[in-house]
């Protein structure tokens, strides 16, 4: 029997790298569109750094594709070249602090983007089965936790807009075309490959960076932000399954744990008990976003009744192993 394929947006991001390892896992081709820069190197993120180690051999067989998704003619060439079995669409502008002071491009990526691949799978691929990478952030500042997939989406960020209009895309698609399309609301998932912008990896790699004498302090914003944090690599296996069921829908996937960042930023000191909190930390104004969106904690029941899906990996855990892995990394240098 041939291999399914599968094409990935956002291949070189976080979710990106879990996704592709669990598809090469079970035996897929893989695809992936990748950026590239002016002088013509493609951009392959945490693929690229980790293509080659230990336990992850299996990267090499990924089939890199140059492009971006804003362009229309590259989106619907690719698609229509590939018929991919399945297509999961992670790419994003996904920094909500960075979409305030850029909301055009953010728009123009996570709305227009996810047009083109809508419009690529209706008119040359009907039958690919689609992921679409939805977020808590879509309900804005609920008022009431914890929340589900019919709790009203009041975005209150041109990132969070941006993904309504997307997601409502992708509704629209599977009702009036028809095609096999899903959507994951899913609340903040890290890992020991998170960008450094994103404050869990940004205090886990900072404060390993203090303690090996690379850096004195670590500046933050509001750290009494309410967020409901899971690892990356239990949420994309949840995206898998939706796209194995023959019914496509939306779900919310989440730990149904609230914590602060400041609830972060101490169970992540327990690694580092050299370094005191009160002589590091500098809260920084700067680092506030004009309006924050917080209070998330989510109620994962549905995918966990259909699909007997649960998070495996709780916070205590996730800061274990995002600590362990920076502190492991600043000692090699
Ligand atoms: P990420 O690490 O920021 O990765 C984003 C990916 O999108 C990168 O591969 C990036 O490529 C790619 N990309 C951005 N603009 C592109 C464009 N114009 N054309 C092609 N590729 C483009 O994000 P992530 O954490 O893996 O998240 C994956 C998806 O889930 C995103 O859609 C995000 O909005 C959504 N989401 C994430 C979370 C979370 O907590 N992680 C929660 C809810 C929803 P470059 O490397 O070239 O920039
Ligand atoms: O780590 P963050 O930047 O993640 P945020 O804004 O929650 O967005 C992430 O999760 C969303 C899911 O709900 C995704 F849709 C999105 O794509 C992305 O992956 O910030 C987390 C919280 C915020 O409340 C922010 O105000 O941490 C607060 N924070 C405090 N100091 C900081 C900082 N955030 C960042 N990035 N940097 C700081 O220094």
């Amino acid at each position: 029997m041939e291999n399914k394929k599968a094409l990935i947006t956002g291949i070189s991001g976080q979710d990106g790298y879990f996704m592709a390892k669990l598809l090469l896992d079970n035996d897929y081709d893989v695809y992936g569109i990748v950026r590239s820069t002016a002088s013509g190197k493609l951009n392959l993120g945490v693929i690229g750094e980790l293509s080659g180690t230990d336990g992850n051999e299996s990267l090499s067989r990924i089939e890199f594709v140059p492009g971006d998704i804003t362009d229309r003619h590259f989106v619907s060439s690719v698609i229509s070249k590939i018929k991919p079995d399945e297509l999961y669409h992670l790419a994003a502008q996904s920094h909500v602090g960075i979409s305030f002071s850029c909301p055009d491009y953010t728009f123009d990526v996570n709305m227009r983007g996810t047009k083109n691949v809508i419009d690529a799978i209706v008119h040359h691929s009907p039958g690919t089965r689609m992921y679409f990478a939805g977020t808590s952030e879509m309900f804005g500042q609920p008022k009431t936790k914890p929340q589900n997939e019919s709790y009203p989406m009041q975005g209150n960020s041109p990132y969070a807009i941006s993904k309504i209009a997307a997601f409502n895309m992708v509704r629209l698609a599977r009702n009036e075309h028809k095609i096999h399309a899903s959507c994951g609301i899913t609340y903040n998932h890290e890992s020991e490959y998170r960008g450094y912008d994103f404050v869990t990896r940004k205090i886990t790699r900072t404060l390993s960076r203090i303690q090996a004498g690379l850096e004195s302090q670590i500046h933050l914003g509001n750290v009494d932000a309410r967020k409901d944090w899971g690892y990356a690599g239990d949420y994309v296996n949840a995206f898998h399954m939706m796209l194995q069921r023959s019914d496509p829908d939306d779900y919310v996937i989440a730990t149904g744990e609230q914590h602060t960042v400041e609830e972060f930023l101490d169970e992540a000191l327990l690694y580092v008990p050299d370094l005191k909190r009160e002589e590091i930390l500098q809260i920084d104004q700067s680092l506030y976003r004009p309006v924050e969106a917080d209070n998330y904690q989510g109620d994962f029941r549905k995918i966990h009744v259909r699909m007997d899906w649960s998070p495996t990996v709780r916070f205590k855990d996730l800061v274990r192993i995002m600590m362990k892995h920076d502190l492991e990394a600043v000692r090699k240098k």
